[in-house]
């Protein structure tokens, strides 16, 4: 475990709208959490069945939080918890939370944005609704499950600064502009923990090729904001957490939307190659 000075990390944060945290989380932590997760990463969640919920070149764990204590844990880190504190200038609550696999693709990948913005679920609509609220200060951490070598994070260093004064969540049209301030979490070993201010602007670096990338994120926004995702935990772990996860974990408080993403059925349906034949052996007997 390294030893973390939070006014110094305080100070980067401020200065380039992210710091490295890599150490606050144990190489023991992290492979207890890959082997809780392992067999759920590699099935469609349903019914009883747990798993991930797929969405573009992605699967997201379902439930993620009721894996294991060594989860909830990393989310309630009290390091992590003291900075983003003190960042937010009020208490912090985990407002978003998943860990998830990327797949290399060519035809999926993600914009510049920000995420200081409320989300919201229609339930009429069936369709997440954004928000942006450049008063919105709060953190993201991202941390590596697996080792990384393409299609690791990237950041616009400072930008944290400007952004708050675009109405809008997304950037791509800006990217020339920003273009020499860009950070990439490439070539970087599982365990790397980077946490930013979430309106400083990034993306998942497109990639088509390599590896998978596992990772865990979490977003703590300031209690002036709305509570978030709902939390859904094991009550095998109910007992043994204290009073500040409780708060961190929203105890009491009505969830403000859905956990993202929702999925589609798409996994359950037979490739589409199966299905012609399936159609060609049907057709031949009632010929
Ligand atoms: O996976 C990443 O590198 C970034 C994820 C992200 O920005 C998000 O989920 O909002
Ligand atoms: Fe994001």
């Amino acid at each position: 475990m390294i030893k973390i000075n939070p006014v110094e990390i305080l100070n980067l944060i401020s200065e380039d709208g992210y710091a490295d945290l890599t150490g606050i989380i144990s190489e023991d932590q992290v492979e207890i959490i890959n082997e809780k997760i392992k067999f759920a990463m590699e099935q469609p969640h349903s019914n009883g069945q747990r798993g991930y919920v797929k969405q573009g070149c992605q699967r997201y764990l379902a439930d993620t939080l009721s894996y294991g204590k060594e989860i909830i844990d990393v989310y309630t880190n009290p390091t992590l918890i003291e900075i983003a504190e003190k960042y937010a200038e009020d208490l912090v609550h985990l407002s978003n939370y998943r860990i998830y696999s990327t797949y290399p693709s060519e035809d999926f990948k993600m914009w510049w944005h920000l995420d200081n913005k409320i989300d919201t679920y229609d339930f009429e609509k069936k369709t997440f609704i954004q928000q942006v609220v450049p008063d919105d200060k709060g953190l993201i951490f991202l941390m590596y499950l697996t080792d990384v070598v393409d299609g690791g994070v990237q950041l616009v260093k400072g930008s944290h600064k400007w952004s708050r004064k675009h109405d809008q969540e997304s950037f791509d049209h800006m990217e020339d502009e920003f273009m020499d301030d860009i950070v990439t979490f490439n070539n970087c070993p599982k365990g790397t923990f980077v946490v930013y201010d979430y309106a400083t602007i990034h993306r998942a670096k497109p990639y088509n090729g390599g590896q998978v990338r596992t990772s865990m994120f979490g977003q703590l926004s300031p209690s002036r904001m709305p509570a978030g995702e709902p939390i859904l935990l094991n009550v095998r772990d109910l007992n043994h957490l204290t009073k500040k996860q409780k708060q961190v974990l929203n105890f009491g408080n009505e969830p403000t939307t859905l956990n993202w993403p929702i999925g589609t059925l798409e996994e359950f349906l037979p490739p589409v190659k199966e299905e012609v034949s399936f159609i060609k052996k049907l057709r031949r007997l009632f010929q």
